[in-house]
C-alpha cells in the first residue's frame, strides 16, 4: 500500500494543532505507521528542501522549519500521496479551500502548518530521510474492512 511523509511544522506544534491534524488523517481512514516529535537539524532541513535552494524564501524557510519541534509522520493508504495533498490544501493558506488543513488553520505561506510529499518518488525519499525502516509499524487497522471495499 502507498505511503506518504507528512510533517506538522513548528507553527502547528506551537499552536497545539497536532491532535486536530492527526485526527483528520485518522478519521479519513489513513493509517498512521510512523510518528515522532523532533527538531530538524540545518543539514536535514537543507536536504529535505533542496529543490528550493536559491529561491527568495529559502533562508526564511530554513529558519522556520528548524525553529522548534515538528511532528514527523508516515501515513499509509490507497492513493495516500495525492489524497493527503488534497486534505492539506494549497501552499498559500489564504488560497486553500475551507475544509483543508491550511484553509482552516492558517493565513500565510511562510506559516502554513504542515508539509506533505508531492509525489510517490518524493515520499520515498522523504520517508527515508526522516525514518529508519524499524521505526515504521506494520499492522492492520481494525476498521480496515469498513474502509476498503
Ligand atoms: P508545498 O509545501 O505546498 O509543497 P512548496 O512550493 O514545495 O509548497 O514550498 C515548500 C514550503 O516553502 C512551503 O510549504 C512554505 O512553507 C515555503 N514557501 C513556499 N513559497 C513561499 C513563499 O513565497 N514565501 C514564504 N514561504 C514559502
Ligand atoms: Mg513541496
Amino acid at each position: 500500500m502507498e505511503r506518504t511523509f507528512v510533517m506538522i511544522k513548528p507553527d502547528g506544534v506551537q499552536r497545539c494543532l497536532v491532535g486536530k491534524v492527526i485526527q483528520r488523517f485518522e478519521e479519513k481512514g489513513f493509517k498512521l505507521v510512523g510518528a515522532k516529535l523532533m527538531t530538524i537539524s540545518p543539514e536535514l532541513a537543507g536536504e529535505h528542501y533542496k529543490e528550493h535552494v536559491g529561491k527568495g524564501f529559502y533562508n526564511s524557510l530554513m529558519e522556520y522549519i528548524t525553529s522548534g519541534p515538528v511532528m514527523a509522520m508516515v501515513l499509509e493508504g490507497k492513493d495516500v500521496v495525492s489524497a493527503v495533498r488534497t486534505v492539506v490544501g494549497k501552499t498559500n493558506p489564504l488560497e486553500a479551500s475551507p475544509g483543508t488543513i491550511r484553509g482552516d488553520f492558517g493565513i500565510e505561506t511562510g506559516r502554513n502548518i504542515i508539509h506533505a510529499s508531492d509525489s510517490v518518488p518524493s515520499s520515498d525519499r522523504e520517508i527515508g530521510l526522516f525514518f529508519k525502516p524499524e521505526e515504521l509499524q506494520g499492522y492492520e487497522r481494525i476498521d480496515n474492512v469498513w474502509l476498503y471495499e
